[in-house]
């Protein structure tokens, strides 16, 4: 199975990485993480995003707070797919870092999940793998319906709550 690259910009985006990382272990995807920062480190980070594809990748989540260059700065280098998380940070709630990584200019996309979103960052990547990979789709497909189940108990007891 191809692995999922996680880079983050920095080790304070690790609660939203986290996240991810989780979820891809409840689906038992391989992943391996690294932090390079498109701006403190961008020749490892390009060197990352380049090799990506040789060394096993399938799919990229770049995780990275305010002026948010990373996922564009890794997509800009691989025609693997990228998904940005844009992280929240002191100022503007993440707004600064969501247009940063949404807004891309043309011919170079970056899939752009919610601010903190390191659950579907996750979820999207294991949707791209399971292309070709019916086990996976299988796995996705349990936990809809593990997920939607768990709503209809919900549902069953709003009277009891209100
Ligand atoms: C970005 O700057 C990182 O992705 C992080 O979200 C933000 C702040 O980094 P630190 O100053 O906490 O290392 O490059």
């Amino acid at each position: 199975m191809k692995k999922v690259g996680i880079v983050m910009g920095s080790d304070s985006d690790m609660p939203v990485v986290k996240k991810a990382a989780d979820m891809l272990k409840a689906l038992d995807i391989p992943f391996e993480a690294h932090i390079f920062s498109a701006h403190r480190t961008p020749d490892e980070a390009a060197a990352f995003a380049a090799g990506a594809r040789e060394n096993g990748f399938g799919v990229i989540i770049a995780a990275a707070g305010m002026a948010a260059h990373l996922a564009g700065a890794i997509a800009a280098r691989t025609t693997l797919p990228v998904i940005g998380i844009p992280c929240k940070s002191a100022n503007f709630d993440g707004l600064d870092a969501l247009l940063s990584t949404v807004q891309m200019p043309s011919g170079i996309p970056v899939a752009t999940v919610a601010v903190d979103g390191g659950t579907n960052a996750a979820l999207l990547a294991a949707q791209i793998l399971s292309v070709s990979d019916a086990d996976l789709a299988e796995r996705l497909d349990l936990k809809r319906k593990k997920d939607a189940a768990a709503v209809l108990v919900k549902d069953s007891q709003v009277a009891t709550k209100l």
